[in-house]
């Protein structure tokens, strides 16, 4: 079978980098080349430039039991030290490390000296409990100091943490203590969330008495004030952590030694653990964010507006930022409390230079129109990274003239919870960049896009994206589980990572992402990318966000449904149904070909979305084939799907 992908869709602009952009770029052509000669010593050379061995290591990479990887599994380091005391001892210890923004407006910074003696004093709190080497430590918290605190004190000592985003119900952190046999949740009482406390204990509570029994005791850091139940087990942070000594010896691991677990949702019903180590993933998030991101860590401040619940919270936030000294924001609440212009007065008050947000995100901002981020100084940005989804080439247009001032570059990042660090971007001062395509691998990373039977695409097609190469820092395995690791990402194509995704190239050899390959559609014989339609009805002036599904069809097999909400200025269009959904119907029949016409175009006032901000398609499938709504536990909010399907029918 072959996997043609239809596409015509295309922003034709191309954007240079400027002379002055590329004269004090990081990254430099030079990186694909000693990456192309000797790949392995390429990531080599960067362990040990950008870390600090506490034993050096001698193998790079043994693949001698694929699909098991270890890469520099002699060396040894510890991953907190090399995120804090090496920086201290460089003598960087009254460089800030982060801004903490709290949602009421309430702040508090950490200098790198200060963040280690907190870390410090946590480690000691957490052997106090009795945790060490190898132990599973549950991290259920809101976005404050004490979530980076608890992971990099959880790192120091050799365990293990597993994040579990704090918006997650009872349910779902109980299976995730169970599967990795927590010993220990640390929480909060509660944090803020849209001007509201939030409370988190009795969550931890509830999933305690319904898991298995692994949690000997719950540290509970005071945020939210609010009023909880007490029980034996339960210890408060502040009153450990002022008892602990500010001295802490840290003890170097094993470079394959785990680091955390994460839990993400595949295709069956059951989360993965998804495991990653410490020498290769820390090697990877420190290259990819100091040269993707550009990162000039005596002068910049960072940004990434991502939960640490999330991967991108963790390469991104923690680990990448503090290995390469960074100067981060973090900041507790959502974009929209208490005004709509939150985000950019946050970008305003630290001076932030460097954005990393994701797409949806961008389109909200879009839907509410430019006059919000108008009214705030955002002359500060001098680079935007995207992450998380495709970002439709008009949303990536808006990111770059409306927030970065229309000359700075935008950053498209792919990458999965598995893969650990960035896969395919741009690299700013050195690409020329184009809206709407990730671009190229990053130096270092070999993928390619191949047929259903195996054999790579030729030309300009489409097919599913593979990493055909090992790195450093992929997943090391599926917690519990390595036959399911084996069968998810490995059967499909032998000794090929698959990745899920699909993708095609353009005539430049650049890669376009097509969205999840359950999210292509066939009509009529042609594939159809659900991403390549919603990027065309999102260019149509009505169109604030769209997703579309692929749903069954007599006739063609497949049909396209889209779902569209209106921008605002736009919604007395919204009166019309009819007419305004045949407009936007031919509107894609022109931009793409006939094919690619949605039999239904849906107004609805929202689209159901996951906590981190995911489209879930699944369920607006559901309803397009006219069948009983599924699970909708995952979705920020529940009632949505009410709201839509009565709009629906
Ligand atoms: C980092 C993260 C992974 C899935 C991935 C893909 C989609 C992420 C993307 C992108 C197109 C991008 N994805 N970044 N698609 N362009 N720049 O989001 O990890 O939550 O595991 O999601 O997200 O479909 O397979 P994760």
């Amino acid at each position: 079978m072959t996997v043609e992908i239809d596409h015509t869709l295309e922003e034709i602009r191309r954007f240079r980098p400027s002379p002055e952009f590329a004269a004090q770029a990081v990254a430099s052509e030079d990186l694909y080349d000693r990456a192309k000669a000797d790949r392995l010593g390429f990531w080599a050379d960067h362990a040990r430039e950008l870390l600090t061995w506490s034993k050096p290591f001698t193998r790079t990479l043994d693949w001698s039991n694929p699909p098991f990887a270890k890469w520099f599994e002699d060396g040894e380091l510890n991953v907190a030290v090399n995120c804090l005391d090496r920086h201290v001892e460089a003598g960087n210890g009254d460089r800030v490390a982060f801004h903490w923004e709290g949602e009421p407006g309430d702040s508090k910074s950490y200098t790198y000296a200060q963040l280690t003696e907190e870390v410090k004093r946590a480690a000691n709190v957490l052997e106090s409990l009795g945790v060490g080497e190898g132990d599973r430590v549950a991290v259920y918290l809101p976005m404050i100091p004490e979530a980076v605190i608890s992971m990099l004190a959880v790192a120091r000592i050799g365990a293990i943490h597993s994040v579990v985003f704090g918006g997650f119900s009872s349910d779902s952190l109980a299976s995730r203590i169970d599967d990795a046999e927590a010993k220990l949740v640390i929480t909060a009482d509660g944090g803020y969330r849209k001007g509201k406390v939030f409370p988190l204990k009795p969550t931890v509570d509830d999933a305690v008495t319904k898991s298995g029994g692994s949690v000997e005791h719950v540290l509970v850091v005071r945020r939210g004030e609010n009023d909880i139940a007490w029980t034996d087990r339960d210890i408060w942070w502040h009153e450990a952590r002022d008892a602990a000594s500010p001295e802490h010896e840290a003890k170097a691991f094993g470079a394959e030694h785990p680091l955390f677990i994460l839990y993400t949702s595949g295709t069956t019903g059951k989360p993965k653990g998804i495991l990653h180590t410490s020498g290769g993933y820390l090697t990877q998030v420190a290259f990819t964010h100091k040269n993707v991101f550009d990162l000039h860590p005596e002068t910049d401040v960072y940004w990434s507006t991502a939960d640490v619940g999330w991967i991108t919270g963790h390469s991104y936030v923690v680990y990448g930022p503090l290995a390469n000294g960074a100067t981060s924001v973090i900041y507790e609440g959502t974009p929209d409390t208490p005004h709509a212009g939150r985000w950019w007065e946050i970008i305003e008050k630290y001076k932030v230079s460097i954005l990393y947000a994701a797409p949806t995100a961008i389109r909200s901002f879009m839907k509410q129109g430019r006059s919000i981020p108008q009214q705030f100084n955002l002359r500060s940005l001098r680079l935007l990274g995207s992450v998380g989804e495709p970002i439709n080439p008009e949303a990536w247009i808006w990111y770059r003239h409306v927030i970065g001032g229309g000359s700075i570059p935008v950053v498209d990042t792919w990458w999965q919870t598995e893969t650990g660090g960035i896969m395919i971007s741009a690299l700013p001062g050195v690409t020329d960049l184009k809206p709407g395509s990730a671009q190229t691998p990053i130096p270092g990373i070999s993928v390619d896009i191949l047929e259903e039977n195996g054999t790579p695409v030729e030309g300009e097609g489409g097919g599913l994206l593979v990493v055909t190469e090992p790195w450093p820092s992929m997943l090391r395995g599926i917690w519990g589980d390595p036959e399911r690791f084996k069968e998810t990402y490995w059967e499909k194509f032998g000794d090929k990572y698959f990745a899920g995704d699909g993708a095609r190239r353009d005539e430049d050899g650049d890669i376009w992402l097509l969205g999840r390959v359950d999210d292509v559609m066939n009509v009529s014989g042609h594939r159809l990318s659900t991403a390549e339609i919603e990027s065309s009805l999102v260019a149509h002036p009505y169109t604030a966000e769209a997703a579309v599904v692929g749903a069954s069809d007599e006739t063609t097999g497949q049909a396209v449904v889209a779902f569209v909400i209106l921008k605002e200025s736009q919604a007395v269009l919204a009166a019309d149904f009819t007419t305004t959904s045949e407009e936007l119907r031919k509107h894609v029949a022109t931009q793409i070909g006939a094919i690619a016409r949605p039999r239904q175009v849906f107004i609805v006032p929202e689209l159901p979305k996951t906590r981190s901000g995911k489209i879930m398609r699944r369920l607006l499938r559901d309803l397009a084939e006219g069948r009983q709504i599924g699970d909708t536990t995952t979705l920020a909010d529940t009632s949505i799907m009410e709201v839509i399907s009565s709009q629906v029918r």
